[in-house]
């Protein structure tokens, strides 16, 4: 078992509900959904956060190319939705591998709390 979750869930230990994956990148269901729609998009290697995205361009890029193919699949084009990273301590990161929350299917607010 290895020591991040996400780290877990790409390597299969830890169980997810899988809407996405590729070479690179996985995209899974938030355990905790704050919207009808709300998955999780990573990079499988282990990237801590945005702060690291600077020498991951090409992956970064891979990442947003997923989103996109991601909303449109589970029905978002439409209406929109959200894509979101929070970084550290103010951004409320609380799983040190970087995440992209992709959030739709409902009205959202802004600006967030
Ligand atoms: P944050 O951006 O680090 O604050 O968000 C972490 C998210 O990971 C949060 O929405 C959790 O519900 C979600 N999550 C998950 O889907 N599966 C897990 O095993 C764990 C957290 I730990």
């Amino acid at each position: 078992m290895v020591d991040c979750i996400f780290c877990g869930i790409v390597e299969g230990s830890v169980p997810s509900d899988k809407v996405y994956e590729d070479d690179s990148v996985l995209a899974f269901r938030d355990i905790n959904p704050v919207a009808p729609v709300h998955v999780l998009i990573i990079p499988k290697k282990h990237v801590p956060s945005l702060l690291d995205a600077e020498e991951e361009p090409e992956l970064m890029g891979k990442i947003i190319a997923a989103a996109s193919k991601v909303a449109k699949e589970l029905g978002l084009a439409e209406k929109g939705f959200r894509l979101v990273n929070n970084c550290g301590e103010h951004g409320m990161q609380t799983v040190y591998h970087i995440h992209f929350h992709l959030i739709g299917g409902r009205q959202l607010t802004w600006p967030p709390g």
